[in-house]
């Protein structure tokens, strides 16, 4: 078995950039910055033949490269707690087309749908043990964030073991965007 996600990896740079906004909520859980990514599908636990299947389902995706800003925050909540405080991805008609396109392929190989809404975003940290006052201030002081556009020009295949302190994500394939 091997878990899998597809995300777009996200350029050294931009890392270092995200990481400077990390810190400072006691009880958060900072995803280290080499594990910064934009999910763009989970898929989770798979046979490794199911595995094969999904790279040749990504590898016959055609779309184009595009630009991306990724620009303010937010966080999610799940029973009045908050999990995680991320940096969204500014809107982009061209990213909403790549996770779409790769939802259908996905589908057309026998995977579930997924359920949730598509909400583009890096996640900073995990913080179900942090108070909610400090996450909310955390969220005012960061909404006009905004880094440099990045080109994409690929997305990835990404492994995923999961860790007693952080996952470790390990690309396994890129497939490229072409004009
Ligand atoms: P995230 O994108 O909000 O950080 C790898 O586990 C990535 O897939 C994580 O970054 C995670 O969330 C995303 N993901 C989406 N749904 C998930 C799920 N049900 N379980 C674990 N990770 C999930």
């Amino acid at each position: 078995m091997i878990r899998l996600f597809v995300a777009l990896d996200l350029p050294a740079e931009l890392k270092t950039h995200l990481a400077m906004l990390a810190g400072g909520i006691p009880g958060a859980k900072w995803v280290p910055p080499e594990n910064y990514h934009l999910t763009l599908r989970f898929i989770g636990e798979v046979e490794n033949w199911r595995a094969q299947e999904v790279d040749d389902a990504l590898a016959n995706i055609r779309a184009r490269p595009f630009e991306l800003a990724l620009t303010g925050a937010g966080l999610f909540e799940k029973a009045g707690r908050v999990q995680s405080i991320y940096i969204s991805a500014a809107r982009n008609e061209s990213l909403g087309f790549l996770a779409c396109k790769i939802e259908t392929a996905l589908q057309r190989i026998g995977l579930q749908p997924e359920r949730k809404k598509f909400t583009p975003h890096v996640t900073l940290a995990r913080t179900d043990k942090a108070a909610p006052e400090k996450l909310i201030s955390w969220v005012q002081a960061h909404n006009l964030f905004r880094a440099a556009p990045l080109m994409v020009e690929h997305f990835t295949l990404f492994s995923s073991q999961l860790g007693k302190q952080n996952s470790v994500y390990t690309p396994e394939v890129d497939y490229a965007l072409a004009a």
